[in-house]
């Protein structure tokens, strides 16, 4: 009788314990494939984002693609509406209808928004830009309209933004002349290049809060460390800005890259992370898409055609997610849109034309991109891969 009631209690005892932790053939949950994106990157404290176009979410004839956006990302960036041109249209009339409507809708599904973008040289209202050709805004009211600029719209958005881009896309390219790397464009014209470390302390004085991002392309991997290796002088301008003192908190990484590049592995990637990190710096890929050219083959069709790019592109997201994984620093990962249906690269890359640059096909199926990044976040653990490290907004 008592070996009797010790068998059974040894039983239950066990039953218990195996209640607790499901008995699996392998270990593992077998629900995973069907888990979201943004379940999967939780377990790393990694959060997973959009670019969200607001027209398209709005658009009710089109509502998977507010259901995807909702259900699979934990993070997202107003793909336009956050920029001057959308939110001052005409001097001094603030337009932050749209804009509001994201941070609802990403308040609405718990997710944490980027902010897209304080300084360009894009996308700038007509006002400004002819206000300064024509001279009837000169150099210091440029700063002046500057310094209010980010001022007001950090203000507005005050507590409801995770990561800023401070400043976007100030660095050259080596096809630019000259091709050692510089500070372009528009505010390094009229401002000279105080203007970064500027606008860095504008935005943290409206916000003591947000972290505080540089963003841009082709900075996904270091080069030759030369004159024309535009990472290199990204990584140089970002240790200087710390030098400095500057309050950056981060530096964001876009990763818009093509099949049809050489392009690099997920350690050579890392070891630009790392370098960033080991500045006391956060990262993040910013907007990550992978087109290839839209060949006579793929247009017709043709998977000998068709079936190479898609794999390329599916290794080139799981190269930038595996370094993102293993940099404790890299705290989001945003594909920049998820559809073909909705994504920037058909209308930008005519001649030739390009495309199949995102996670979901024109119809919303998951293309093998969107499995490789789920199986990255799902097949990733110690000792190389560990939850974030919180990153402190720095005064
Ligand atoms: O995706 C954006 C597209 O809808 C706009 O027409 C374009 C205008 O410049 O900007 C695109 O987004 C860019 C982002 O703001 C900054 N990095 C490059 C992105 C793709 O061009």
């Amino acid at each position: 009788m008592k070996r009797f009631l010790i068998v059974g209690a040894t039983v239950l005892m066990l039953a218990g314990a195996l209640n607790a932790v499901p008995v699996l053939a392998n270990d593992r949950d077998p629900t995973v494939a069907g888990q979201s994106l943004r379940t999967l990157a939780a377990r790393h404290n990694l959060a997973i984002g959009t670019a969200v176009d607001m027209d398209v979410l709005k658009d009710t004839t089109d509502p998977q693609y507010r259901a995807i956006a909702a259900s699979q990302f934990s993070t997202v960036t107003a793909e336009n509406v956050m920029k001057w041109e959308v939110l001052e249209p005409t001097r001094g009339v603030y337009n932050w209808g749209p804009a509001d409507e994201l941070i609802d809708f990403a308040r609405k599904n718990k997710q944490k928004v980027r902010g897209h973008v304080l300084v360009w040289q894009n996308q700038l209202p007509a006002w400004l830009t002819q206000g300064v050709t024509d001279g009837t805004i000169n150099d210091t009211q440029l700063r002046t309209i500057l310094r209010n600029h980010i001022t007001a719209v950090v203000k507005h958005f005050k507590g409801k933004i995770w990561q800023w881009d401070v400043v976007n896309e100030a660095v050259s390219d080596p096809w630019d002349s000259p091709s050692s790397i510089h500070l372009k464009g528009f505010w390094a014209q009229h401002l000279g290049p105080g203007y970064i470390a500027d606008a860095f302390r504008w935005a943290r004085a409206a916000d003591p809060d947000a972290l505080l991002f540089y963003n841009d392309y082709n900075i996904e991997a270091f080069g030759d460390r030369g004159p024309s290796d535009k990472t290199w002088y990204t990584y140089t301008m970002a240790k200087q800005l710390r030098a400095s003192g500057v309050p950056i908190d981060g530096v964001g990484s876009q990763g818009h890259l093509g099949t049809q590049y050489g392009n690099f592995d997920a350690f050579q990637a890392l070891e630009v992370l790392d370098a960033f990190s080991d500045l006391g710096l956060a990262t993040a890929f910013t907007e990550v898409d992978v087109r290839s050219l839209m060949t006579d083959g793929v247009r017709a069709g043709d998977s000998n055609e068709i079936n190479p790019r898609l794999q390329a592109s599916a290794e080139n997201y799981s190269v930038l997610l595996q370094a993102c994984l293993a940099n404790r620093r890299c705290l989001s990962y945003t594909v920049w849109g998820f559809t073909d249906k909705h994504s920037w690269v058909p209308g930008w890359f005519s001649d030739p034309p390009e495309g199949l640059a995102t996670l979901y096909d024109e119809f919303y199926q998951p293309k093998r991109a969107y499995n490789a990044v789920k199986a990255d976040l799902a097949f990733s653990g110690p000792p190389h891969v560990l939850p974030r490290v919180t990153q402190k907004p720095r005064r």
